[in-house]
């Protein structure tokens, strides 16, 4: 399986005055600040459609045809609902496997 399509400069890392930049600079000013800290954050919140996305790309180019999908697709609402409803479930597995935990402690 092939998840390396559709990266762009964020993903491989920019130049910059011939350094490349850390992974933590995500607006490429060679600083860090609290506009990076958002910009991970929301990378980190579309990680699962993103991924699922990369997947039907690589992997499905006619489910990637038939659903409209390609690399515009990365990081956009659809993306995010999808990556909601992943962390929703996410969360609620885990709250439950902690309650679990502590009922027998
Ligand atoms: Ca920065």
């Amino acid at each position: 399986m092939d998840f390396n399509v559709c990266l762009t400069t964020d993903d491989a890392g920019l130049l910059f005055n011939g350094v490349k930049l850390p992974w933590w600079d995500q607006n490429y000013d060679a600083l860090f600040t609290i506009s990076d800290v958002w910009l991970i954050a929301g990378r980190l919140f579309h990680l699962p459609g993103d991924y699922l996305f990369r997947g039907i790309i690589a992997n499905a180019p006619g489910l990637a045809t038939f659903l409209e999908l390609d690399c515009s697709a990365i990081g956009d609402v659809a993306s995010g609902l999808i990556s909601f409803i992943a962390w929703f479930f996410f969360f609620i597995f885990w709250g439950i496997i902690m309650i679990m935990l502590a009922d027998h402690s």
